[in-house]
């Protein structure tokens, strides 16, 4: 196992709900490290330059607008396989599928405003991380 960085972001369902508190203490608890954090508010210019892998999807329009719609929280976790354990803390992307106990079980409204991203694989995470941070800002 190795230390690894993954890219997190607290959608707007849940900013707008005052739940980044709650959901931090969900990656604390189970060893991920936030490293770099920031509150900012995308375009949805931006939303679409990030979500652009899905841009043939149905619901990218949607995704777009909803990841515009408020402010996000980015950040990143540090942690021991953090890809995978960040994603393992989220829950499934629908929360009607989603593990007891995760976020997306105890705080997503719907499948679309399902309150936090994470990266996927190490070559994602590293792009994410990239597309919001430069490397002072990460400190470890
Ligand atoms: P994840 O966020 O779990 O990595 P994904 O990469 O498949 O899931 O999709 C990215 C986001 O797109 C997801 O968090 C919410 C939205 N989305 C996915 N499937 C959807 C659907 N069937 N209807 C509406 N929004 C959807
Ligand atoms: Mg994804």
């Amino acid at each position: 196992m190795a230390t690894e960085r993954t890219l997190s972001i607290i959608k707007p369902d849940a900013t707008s709900r005052n739940l980044t508190g709650k959901i931090n203490a969900k990656f604390e608890e189970a060893g991920l490290r936030i490293v770099a954090q920031k509150r900012i508010q995308l375009s949805k210019e931006q939303a679409g330059e990030f979500y652009k892998v899905h841009a043939e999807r149905p619901f990218y329009g949607e995704l777009c607008e909803f990841m515009a719609s408020g402010p996000v929280v980015v950040q990143v976790l540090e942690g021991e396989s953090a890809i995978t354990k960040n994603r393992e803390v989220m829950g499934a992307t629908n929360p009607a599928d989603a593990d007891e106990g995760t976020i997306r079980a105890e705080f997503a409204e719907s499948v679309g405003e399902n309150s936090v991203h994470g990266s996927d694989a190490p070559e994602t995470a590293a792009e994410e991380i990239a597309f919001f941070f430069s490397g002072l800002e990460i400190v470890g």
